[in-house]
């Protein structure tokens, strides 16, 4: 049995100050993948302590070489795809062709980010002073600490460390507590792949408490400069709050009540097949998922009809083969699932599969791939009638649940699509250009898709939300520059005498009381 553990300027921390887990297949509960060494608070505040000593050193690496150095990260991961997408399979059941594209994600993110160390551009500007000139630089925020989970164990960890080290940042990175396998894998292609010194990059796994205390700790000794976080809204908040207590933003990608507006014009089969993918691909565990279709009510007995059938054919089952979705993260995601199944009420009508809840030898569904009894799978569930009152229309329900509801006019939908108060994600399906500007313009969402599912964004796009969904930090792109590095502006006067700014500034003559003759 592999046991793995953290690690801290480059030596594994030994024995397992917090606990020994078990980190199990969850498509195959008997398949231990792997035992994990959990670290505490003050493993966690070491390892802070470790990037606070590496970072100057990283940061005197000229940008272009930080940048050659994602360049082999890049390739390296690209040629370990196959493997790391089997272990994302295997650990958390995410079906292979998925996790191939969750491992073509970092390789995006590499090959956005590689020429970025030749560019990371300041500015040269005109000072309103002779002889003076003014510029900016940016600099390294200095040592980043990124706590990310476990639906997307390599990809969105990888817009957190790419572009942090590449600005000349260290870090420390703490997995998901259910993804440690995938953690570890992707922190040792970074570190070999890279050739990245001891220090810069430093893996903890640990459970959130230990992580939320060691975090509190590292912020006091002031090892900490900038927070990055995915997870729920609710330990959002929690993070955000403890940042802000030490006048830091964090970079916080939260949870999503996503919507998709479905318009009278609509290519229905397409938004069907739409609403398949977003709201069961990942079974429903991304933070991109969708929520409630908004459905106008001139259709909405045909798209139910479309997407009920989509859904009864999809294959749900074993990841290792071609199925829409396979299981439950985890054992956790399972138990919180059920909690959500009690927000169903009699006045909502349920679609998409032969039943509801866990899907067993005893409570099949149709054309299961695989053994049901070996997983924790769950049936898919359409909801519909769902009223704006709900729990189940106000509060994300991570898993494969989708609820429907109708709308009369556009200003209504957008209304519906807002109420919730995320502000993650959202599509509309129309043909008509008017009411997706319209559209585009009122809904309370970072990103909006037309046409297209409200999940899959590309990794060269800023990411991220508003609301319950985040503090409108984005991720991706150039945009996230801006959470790894601080401006510094200079000026640099070479007139040999003291000019003030604002005084000792030269005034023209203007007339501004000059009209042209008549
Ligand atoms: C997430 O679920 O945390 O847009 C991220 C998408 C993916 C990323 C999802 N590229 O669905």
């Amino acid at each position: 049995m592999r046991t793995i553990t953290s690690v801290i300027a480059g030596t594994a921390v030994s024995g397992a100050p917090a606990a020994m887990i078990e980190d199990r297949n969850p498509a195959a509960l008997h398949d231990v993948v792997a035992e994990v060494a959990l670290a505490d608070a003050a493993t966690f505040a070491a390892a802070c302590r470790a990037a606070r000593a590496a970072q100057p050193g990283w940061a005197d690496v000229p940008a272009p070489i930080r940048g050659r150095a994602i360049a082999h990260i890049g390739r390296t991961v690209e040629a370990n795809a196959e493997r790391l997408a089997r272990l994302v399979t295997r650990e958390i059941g995410k079906p292979y062709a998925e996790a191939l594209g969750e491992v073509r994600e970092i390789v995006d993110t590499c090959d956005f980010f590689l020429g970025e160390g030749r560019r990371l551009y300041g500015q040269t500007v005109g000072s309103e002073m002779p002889d003076k000139q003014l510029f900016t630089f940016r600099n390294p925020v200095g040592v980043v600490a990124a706590i990310t989970a476990g639906n997307f164990p390599v990809a969105v960890p990888s817009w957190y460390l790419v572009p942090a080290l590449l600005c000349g940042n260290t870090v420390v990175w703490k997995p998901a507590d259910y993804s440690p396998a995938c953690g570890a894998a992707l922190f040792e292609l970074f570190v070999r792949g890279g050739g990245l010194p001891d220090g810069v990059l430093n893996l903890v796994l640990a459970d959130g408490a230990s992580t939320y205390d060691g975090l509190a700790t590292a912020l006091e000794e002031g090892n900490v400069d900038k927070v990055g976080f995915t997870g729920s809204s609710a330990v959002g908040a929690k993070i955000g709050e403890l940042a802000g207590r030490h006048l830091q933003s964090a970079c916080l990608e939260l949870g999503g009540k996503n919507p998709m507006v479905v318009t009278p014009s609509a290519d229905l089969d397409l938004a069907a097949e739409g609403a398949l993918f977003s709201g069961f691909g990942t079974a429903g565990q991304r933070c991109t998922s969708l929520g409630t279709a908004v459905v106008h009510e001139s259709i909405h007995d045909d798209f139910l009809a479309r997407f009920d059938k989509l859904t009864r054919q999809a294959a749900i089952g074993d990841p290792t083969d071609a199925v829409l979705f396979g299981p439950m993260l985890d054992e956790k995601f399972a138990a919180q699932f059920d909690e959500y199944l009690h927000w169903l009420q009699p006045h909502h009508a349920l679609h998409g599969s032969s039943a509801t809840g866990r899907i067993t030898r005893d409570n099949p569904r149709d054309g299961f791939v695989g053994d049901p009894d070996a997983g924790v799978y769950y049936h898919p569930v359409i909801v519909d009638g769902v009223r704006e009152d709900d729990a189940i229309f106000r509060q994300e329900t991570f898993g494969p649940l989708v609820g429907i509801t109708t709308y009369r006019d556009l200003d209504d939908a957008i209304r519906l699509a807002n109420l919730p108060g995320y502000g993650l994600s959202s599509a509309i399906y129309t043909t008509d250009a008017e009411e997706v500007f319209r559209f585009r313009r009122g809904v309370s969402a970072g990103m909006v898709s037309v046409n297209n599912s409200t999940s899959g964004a590309e990794a060269h796009l800023p990411f991220g939300g508003n609301g319950k969904s985040g503090n409108g930090s984005r991720q991706s792109g150039i945009w996230v520059l801006d959470q790894f590095t601080r401006w510094q502006a200079v000026n640099w006067d070479y007139s040999g005498r003291l000019q003030k700014a604002q005084m000792d500034v030269a005034e023209l003559s203007p007339d501004e009381s000059y009209r042209l003759p008549e």
